[in-house]
C-alpha cells in the first residue's frame, strides 16, 4: 500500500489495520484535513537529535522536520509515541495528543532576567499505560513509588506497578504487601525475568494497538523486561558487576517498540530525578488516605505540621498513618507549591511586561498627537 492508498481508505472512514495496530484511532482521525492528499499518518517510535523514525505499520521511516515546523513548533518537537502526517520522508504536521508523560525539565536560567525557569519534557506521547518499574533490589523504595504515582497521576494517565527482580529474595511476601499498601488498587505485579509465567501476565495487559511507557531508575530492569515481553534481545541491558559505578544508564533513548504479540511499549533511559510535571491535569491522586483523613482537620488550610485539631496528625498518633508517609506527602506538597508559586511569578512578569508594553505605545501616540 502506498501512502495515497492509505489516504483514500482513511477518507473512507475506514482505519487500516496497519496502522490501527500501532494505535492509530478515531481520534487522530478526526483530526484529519481533506486537503492533506499527499500525506500518511504515522506515529514517531524513535527520536534522535534531529531525525525521527516512523512507523506506518507495516514500514519504517525515517523522517525529518518540515523547515516551517522546526521554526514555529517551538517546545513541542514531536515526541516518541506521537502521530505526525508525513509528506515522503518529511514530518509537516504533529496531531493533537490524546495525553502525555511529562516531567519539569530543569532549563537553567533565563539569560536576560536572570531566572530560574523550567519547561516542560514529553517523554512519551498518547499512552494507554505507564509502567512503574520497580527491583527487589537495591532499587526497593515504596517512597519512590508514591512519587511516580504523583508524576502518572499528576498526567492523567493509569499507572501499573511492576515489582522485578522477585528471584533475589526466597519469599518476597513482605515487600509486595508494602507495595500493595501504597498502591491503593493500582495492580502490582511481581515479575522475574526468568521466570515467563510472570512476564507473561504483562503481555496480557496490552491488547493491540496499546502502548505503555516504561519508567523506573536505571538498572530496575526495564529493557530486560522489554526483551522478555518481546521473545528476543532488541534492547541493550547491563551485565551484572558492571554497575558498580552509580548512575550509569544503559538505555540512552526512548524507543517504541511493536511487541509480537501486539501491544506496544516504550523503553526509556533510568529516571534520576522525578520532576513532577506542573500542568495537573489528573483527578487520583497517590495519596488518596492523607488526602480523605486532611478533610476532617480543623482548618481547611492544615498543614499537617502543628495545628490543633489535625485530622491527620492524629491518624498518625494511632498508626493509621505512617510518618514516613506523611513526610514523603508533604515533600511532594511542597515541591508543586515551589513550581507553581515560580509558575505565577513568572506569569506576573509577563503581564507586567505587556502593560509597560502598552504604557510605552501610549506614551509615543502621545507624542507623535503633539
Ligand atoms: N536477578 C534478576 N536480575 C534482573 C531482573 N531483571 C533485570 N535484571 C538485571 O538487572 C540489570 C539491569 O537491567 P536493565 O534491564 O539493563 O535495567 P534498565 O532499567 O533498562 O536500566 P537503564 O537502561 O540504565 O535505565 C541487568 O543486569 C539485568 O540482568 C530479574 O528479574 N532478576
Ligand atoms: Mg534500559
Ligand atoms: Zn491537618
Amino acid at each position: 500500500m502506498n501512502s495515497t492508498d492509505t489516504i483514500n481508505t482513511l477518507h473512507n472512514q475506514n482505519i487500516p489495520t496497519s496502522l490501527q495496530q500501532v494505535g492509530w484511532s478515531s481520534f487522530f482521525q478526526n483530526q484529519l484535513q481533506n486537503d492533506s492528499n499527499d500525506t500518511s499518518p504515522a506515529r514517531i517510535i524513535g527520536v534522535r537529535k534531529n531525525t525521527y523514525l516512523a512507523t506506518l505499520g507495516h514500514q519504517e521511516i525515517p523522517a525529518t522536520l518540515s523547515g516551517r515546523l522546526f521554526n514555529t513548533s517551538g517546545l513541542s518537537f514531536p515526541a516518541v509515541g506521537d502521530w505526525v502526517l508525513l509528506r515522503d520522508t518529511v514530518i509537516t504536521q504533529i496531531f493533537m495528543r490524546k495525553n502525555a508523560l511529562s516531567r519539569t525539565a530543569s532549563g537553567g536560567r533565563d539569560r536576560k532576567n536572570n531566572e530560574a525557569f523550567s519547561k516542560q519534557q514529553v517523554l512519551a506521547a498518547n499512552l494507554d499505560m505507564v509502567f512503574i518499574v520497580c527491583g527487589l533490589d537495591r532499587d526497593f523504595n515504596p517512597r519512590r513509588i508514591e512519587r511516580y504515582l504523583t508524576l502518572v497521576y499528576n498526567c492523567a494517565l493509569v499507572p501499573v506497578i511492576i515489582l522485578t527482580k522477585c528471584d533475589l529474595h526466597h519469599d518476597p511476601t513482605i515487600l509486595i504487601q508494602e507495595v500493595e499498601s501504597v498502591a491503593f488498587g493500582v495492580p502490582v505485579y511481581p515479575v522475574a525475568a526468568n521466570d515467563t509465567a510472570t512476564v507473561s501476565q504483562l503481555r496480557a495487559l496490552l491488547s493491540v494497538g496499546q502502548t505503555a511507557a516504561l519508567i523506573g531508575s536505571s538498572g530496575a530492569g526495564k529493557s530486560t523486561l522489554i526483551n522478555r515481553l518481546y521473545g528476543d534481545e532488541i534492547q541493550a541491558t547491563s551485565h551484572v558487576g558492571s554497575r558498580v559505578g552509580k548512575g550509569r544508564h544503559t538505555t540512552t533513548t526512548r524507543d517504541l517498540i511493536v511487541l509480537p504479540s501486539g501491544g506496544m511499549v516504550i523503553d526509556n533511559p533510568g529516571i534520576r530525578e522525578i520532576a513532577l510535571s506542573l500542568d495537573t491535569v489528573g483527578e487520583n491522586s497517590a495519596f488518596p488516605d492523607i488526602e480523605a483523613a486532611a478533610r476532617l482537620c480543623r482548618f481547611a488550610n492544615c498543614s499537617h505540621n502543628h495545628e490543633p485539631g489535625c485530622n491527620v496528625l492524629e491518624q498518625v498518633a494511632n498508626g493509621q498513618i505512617t510518618l514516613s508517609r506523611l513526610q514523603s506527602y508533604q515533600k511532594l506538597q511542597n515541591e508543586l507549591d515551589y513550581h507553581h508559586q515560580r509558575e505565577s511569578k513568572s506569569a506576573s512578569r509577563l503581564e507586567k511586561e505587556r502593560w509597560k508594553a502598552v504604557s510605552q505605545q501610549a506614551k509615543a501616540i502621545k507624542k507623535r498627537k503633539r
